[in-house]
């Protein structure tokens, strides 16, 4: 039997502090708030907490641009705060996780602030271009394209910096070895106060090999520079040697423009660089080329995906809903007809696979996409990149309102629904963004009530994946892709459970040869499973002791 690390067998929930839970009264979350929720994220069953950033910002990206590494924005709360959060959270069995941003820093940083002088040291801490060594000084140093719309370059007083998100988020120089000292000076202060790992923001990107012109491709030319490169790899073998793993910290990678190789070369254990990394694919197969070109969901691609996941990925982190995600109902169940059955059916299947998984605050009582019903309504900053591809392409402002309702970050970040007026601020204030009105039904204490709700069930699978050892270690096996049903088996020293998937609004006939037995769990109330022929109703997702 293999021996698993602690967060192998951790369930993990992301906090995103802004929209959890709001303790003064000013519309937004904060640290005080998530200590007043300690108990209900022990009652779940979650293991470990991953906080999206609470550093000082001046919030273009929300606190993705980040001011001061080591002080918590005052809208959070406080240092000592923080370290409450931290003791508290320990006393009931919960680690936290903090987002490392440092691919790129805010441009109100000191050091970014300072490297505007020419002649500071802090110049070479960012990619500064003068324009006097341009052949064309007119003409921005490459076509590199920017996440977040138009070019990486940003002119400034005679120069030019490179910002691969928006310009409020100028790039880290990685190849000053002054700011990996720095980098691993912030991970061990924050180690130092007990926490206990990074889940590190679009790290594969850190490290740009050249300037060079990027190959002429639709969507985010130049990334063939930056993406996985050997710098970065050499990198992440150093922040782990030289601090990570002083602290039995863990690492969970967000890389982008992730596919399975890329993956793998950040996380096999061999390599020694990260714990594990998420993958994406599996969610991205509703749109064509890019996001903000939603198609239809069809659940065989999406089986097809986590099959090559599970199979060739050493530890997976399992991902169904994040900050800059749809809410999964929404996006690949039936909020109208089958929302409960839905809902249940992708806890089933994320509590089952093999991996570490990762629960989205508000998932666990299906929340649901926000009902912004205007462009106006939307505000993040990564809109740029779509009206530009929609100056472009001659988008209608009806298509682009349908990509927003269908992918935009902002639905995964509407506040956290706790009662049925919200309950997200003590008093009725205005919270910063919109509470989806469905509150009134969809909300924590409603949840709480009910032994059937998409809570409960979250809990129930929670505890039985923790005390499973074939759901922890087990192998995965692929037994059924077909178009809407979806079967595995999880082996552990010749024992099996049998997962079985109907991800549709029809009923379906079923036929698998040697599966049958006790149903462990189910997304209704079904307690045997027939070897031979089964109708699986709508969303209907079971676990079973096979016995055969
Ligand atoms: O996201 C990485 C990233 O690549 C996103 O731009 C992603 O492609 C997009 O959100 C999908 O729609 C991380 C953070 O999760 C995100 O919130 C930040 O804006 C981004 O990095 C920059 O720090
Ligand atoms: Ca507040």
């Amino acid at each position: 039997m293999e021996q698993l690390k602690w967060f192998q067998k951790a369930v993990v929930y992301q906090i995103y502090p802004r929209s959890f839970k709001d303790s003064n009264n000013d519309g937004i979350g904060d640290l005080k708030g998530i200590i007043s929720r300690l108990d209900y994220l022990k009652f779940l069953g979650v293991d470990v907490l991953w906080l999206s950033p609470v550093y000082a910002s001046p919030n273009f990206d929300l606190g993705y641009d980040i001011s001061d590494y080591r002080s918590i924005n005052p809208e959070y709360g406080t240092m000592k705060e923080m370290e409450e959060l931290i003791s508290k959270a320990k006393k009931r069995g919960i680690r936290i996780v903090m987002d490392l941003v440092i691919n790129h820093t805010s441009h109100e940083h000191e050091w970014f602030k300072q490297s505007m002088d020419r002649n500071s040291p802090y110049r070479d801490y960012y990619y500064w271009v003068e324009k006097s060594d341009l052949a064309k000084p007119d003409k921005v140093p490459n076509n590199w394209d920017s996440v977040f719309g138009g070019s990486v370059w940003e002119e400034h007083d005679g120069a030019y910096y490179l910002h691969l998100f928006s310009k409020q988020q100028p790039d880290l120089n990685f190849h000053n070895r002054k700011v990996i000292e720095e980098v691993k000076d912030i991970i061990e202060f924050w180690l130092k106060k007990g926490i206990s790992g990074f889940r590190c923001d679009v790290i594969n990107v850190i490290s740009k090999e050249s300037l060079e012109n990027g190959k002429n491709k639709i969507a985010l030319k130049g990334s063939e520079h930056y993406d996985t490169t050997e710098g970065c790899h050499r990198i992440l073998k150093e922040l782990r040697r030289d601090v990570l793993d002083k602290y039995d910290a863990f690492t969970i990678g967000e890389p982008m423009l992730a596919n399975i190789e890329t993956i793998k070369s950040l996380t096999d254990a061999k390599n020694h660089e990260l714990d594990m990394a998420f993958s994406f694919e599996h969610l991205e197969v509703d749109n064509f080329l890019a996001k903000w070109f939603p198609i239809k969901f069809k659940p065989k691609k999406m089986m097809k995906v986590i099959n090559r996941q599970q199979q060739e990925i050493e530890w997976n982190a399992l991902c169904f809903e994040n900050h800059d995600q749809p809410r999964i109902i929404s996006r690949f169940g039936d909020p109208e007809k089958y929302y409960l059955e839905s809902g249940k059916l992708f806890a089933l299947l994320q509590l089952t696979l093999r991996g570490t998984p990762y629960i989205f605050q508000g998932q666990e009582i299906g929340m649901l996409n926000a009902p912004f019903n205007k462009i106006s309504d939307f505000k993040d900053v990564e809109l740029a990149t779509l009206f530009q591809a929609a100056k472009k392409l001659h988008f209608s402002d009806k298509y682009i309102l349908n990509a927003l309702q269908k992918r935009g970050r902002e639905n995964g970040r509407t506040p956290m629904q706790w009662t049925s007026e919200g309950g997200f601020s003590e008093r009725e204030v205005e919270p910063w963004i919109m509470m989806n009105p469905n509150t009134e039904k969809i909300n924590v204490e409603n949840n709480l009530k009910d032994p059937d709700s998409i809570f409960s069930f979250y809990q129930k699978m929670i505890a039985l994946r923790k005390n499973s050892p074939i759901l922890l270690e087990g192998t995965f096996e692929p037994i059924l892709v077909s178009k809407n049903v979806y079967a595995y088996k999880r082996v552990l020293d010749g024992k099996e459970l049998v997962v079985i998937l109907n991800i549709s609004n029809q009923d379906t006939k079923v036929k698998l040869d040697r599966v049958g037995g006790k149903v462990l769990a189910s997304t209704y109330n079904r307690l045997v499973y027939e070897n031979g022929k089964n109708v699986l109703r709508p969303y209907e997702g079971l676990i079973l002791e096979n016995d055969f």
